[in-house]
């Protein structure tokens, strides 16, 4: 593989482990409010997350590379409120799109086509991810403080599907 496609494929499986951990620091602030739903569904965003870092590594393996796992920043631990979660949800996601769109614009410099490929599933995938917070934040500002606890129910449901049956 290309070097420089390479090395910024394994900069964006680390950021989609720092994101889980940043998902993970979020659902323990939401455990404090006792929100039970909101708890299982950022569980399952940080599985998601995982499971985004690993499908590029599963990649770069099959494409004879070698993974490098590094450092990340420490997540935010403290929030003023639910919506404020969202909201710093919603603002990564927007940063996690532009990296992958910054991926792909590498991919084509390099003409690599099997990475091409597996780059328009994330592209895709970040469509979702952006579209789920944004609902999200449009939801608790409808329903107020006291319909948290109705949205609440509906966020238990929420499981998490392994990628490739997920496809
Ligand atoms: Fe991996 O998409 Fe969210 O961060």
């Amino acid at each position: 593989m290309n070097k420089k496609l390479l090395d910024a494929m394994i900069t964006q499986l680390n950021f989609e482990i720092e994101s889980a951990f940043v998902y993970l620091a979020m659902k323990n602030y939401l455990e404090t409010l006792s929100l039970d739903g909101f708890v299982n569904w950022f569980d399952v965003q940080f599985q998601e997350e995982m499971a985004h870092a690993q499908k590029f590594m599963d990649y770069i393996n099959d494409r004879g590379g070698k993974v490098e796992i590094r450092g990340f920043e420490t997540p935010r631990n403290d929030f003023e409120s639910v919506l404020e979660v969202l909201e710093t949800s919603l603002a990564h996601e927007k940063e996690v799109t532009r990296r992958i769109h910054n991926l792909m614009k590498i991919a084509y410099e390099v003409n690599d086509y099997p990475s091409i490929s597996l780059l328009n599933w994330y592209v895709d995938e970040q469509v979702e991810e952006e579209d789920n917070f944004s609902s999200l934040i449009d939801k608790v500002k409808l329903v107020g403080g006291k319909g948290l606890y109705m949205l609440d129910k509906e966020l238990a449901t929420r499981v998490f599907v392994p990628i490739n049956t997920a496809e």
